[in-house]
């Protein structure tokens, strides 16, 4: 099998890349070691920058994302028994869109299809070979037998486990990173959202997230021990912790429901550099990931593969190489800026260590900043709606 450029991983990276490709006349093959019906369902992030819906409307993927995400103009910071509103358009002329990934991901396998696109679901990328000649090769696995796909550039968007960003020899990369002593604990509710804005709280037991999919559809967030198993979290104590760490205001109380899915995350922050080595490039998760307090993962995914497809199509286009070249150190400026805003917003809101009330003090101190000083809450509004130029 042969094309242009061979694309590991059908997250939002690799379709997007895909799909963008295609509006440029270039040809692509999509690897998925997953079903279709498998990365359809995945519940992840939720919430697309201004940017980011930009860019979908400009390619033509933006029918379902009008008709179904929900604009918002704000969010509610919530400390010390008040709740604080961070008005991001009045401060930014800016919105964010509550639209969930998987959405994001069938609007995109769909356009794919339909016009014509090879995504190959449950094939297995195993090795990538001939990265530093002009036709690098992708091993894969499919119906039980080693298949290979002969391309002219290898895009990996396989995520943080992919396969990808090992081909590259010992000694190129350079690695950045932090863990933090903390997982969190998502929850998908068929429980209407008690709030019209995403609510971030900090409390003492820990931080707690009140987010959504729909009129129908609550999604919320619980800090939780690193190590915690998910079996620990019956239901009942879930409703309990969330509770306490967000019913904290007067009058105000969540609405509960079935407990449709749930799932415990780690928190990390991770960037590999450079982005490129010879005929691989890598976005998305593959080359970094944020703790999901700043909501930049999905973003930050789409804004690599924009870079991308627009490198692809000088060089296919007019020859031009200069793009491709610059590619990771243009990319890389918004890695760490969302680096840097993740790191900051998890910092913020999080217990961070038992009993510091140094620590906590601080918290309170930015937090209560970030809701009584215009410049300050103008900095965070306009990282968390993503910034235009980075
Ligand atoms: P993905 O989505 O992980 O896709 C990679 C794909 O590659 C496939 N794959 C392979 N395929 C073939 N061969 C192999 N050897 C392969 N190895 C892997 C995988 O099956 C998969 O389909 O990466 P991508 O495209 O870079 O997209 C990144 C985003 O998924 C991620 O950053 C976000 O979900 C992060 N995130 C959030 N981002 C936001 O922008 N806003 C949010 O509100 C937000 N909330 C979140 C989040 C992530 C979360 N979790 C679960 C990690 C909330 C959570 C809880
Ligand atoms: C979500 O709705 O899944 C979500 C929202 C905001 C975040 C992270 C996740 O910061």
């Amino acid at each position: 099998m042969r094309t242009q450029v061979g694309i590991v991983g059908a997250g939002p990276a690799g379709l997007m890349l895909s799909h963008l490709l295609h509006l440029h006349g270039i040809e692509s093959v999509v690897l998925e070691c997953r079903s279709r019906e498998y990365v359809e369902q995945r519940v992840r992030a939720g919430v697309l920058e201004q940017g980011s819906v930009d860019l979908l409307h400009r390619t033509g993927l933006a029918d379902r994302l009008l008709r179904e995400g929900m604009r918002h103009e704000g969010i509610e910071l919530r400390f010390d028994g008040e709740s604080h509103r961070v008005p991001m358009t009045e401060l930014t002329g800016r919105a964010i869109t509550v639209y969930g990934q998987q959405e994001v991901v069938k609007d995109l396998i769909a356009a794919r299809l339909a016009a014509g696109g090879s995504v190959l679901f449950e094939a297995d990328a195993v090795r990538l070979d001939g990265l530093d000649s002009d036709s690098p090769v992708i091993h894969f696995r499919r119906d039980g037998r080693d298949e290979e796909l002969h391309c002219d550039f290898v895009a990996g968007c396989d995520g943080f486990h992919g396969v990808s960003r090992g081909a590259v020899p010992d000694g190129v990369l350079r690695t950045y990173e932090r863990t933090y002593p903390f997982a969190w604990l998502g929850v998908l509710a068929a429980a209407p959202p008690a709030v019209d804005e995403l609510v971030y709280a900090n409390h003492e037991r820990g931080f707690a997230l009140y987010s959504l999919r729909s009129p129908e559809i609550s999604r919320l967030y619980l800090q939780v021990d690193p190590d915690e198993e998910i079996a620990a979290w019956p239901d009942e104590r879930i409703w309990a912790e969330l509770r306490t760490r967000l019913e904290t205001v007067p009058g105000w109380s969540l609405n509960e429901g079935p407990v449709l899915e749930k799932s415990i995350t780690p928190m990390r922050s991770f960037v590999v550099e450079p982005m490129q080595w010879q005929r691989l490039f890598l976005a998305g998760d593959a080359v970094h990931i944020v703790p999901p307090t700043g909501a930049k993962g999905m973003n930050l995914a789409l804004a690599d593969v924009a870079l991308l497809g627009d490198a692809f199509a000088a060089w296919y286009g007019q020859q031009r190489a200069d793009l491709l070249e610059n590619y990771s150190t243009t990319a890389l400026r918004r890695v760490w800026r969302a680096q840097h805003f993740s790191w900051w917003m998890t910092s913020m809101l999080h217990r961070l260590e038992k009993d510091d009330p140094y620590e906590t003090k601080l918290q309170a101190a930015t937090l209560r900043y970030a809701v009584s000083s215009p410049a300050y809450a103008t900095s965070l509004a306009e990282n968390y709606v993503g910034l235009p130029e980075v």
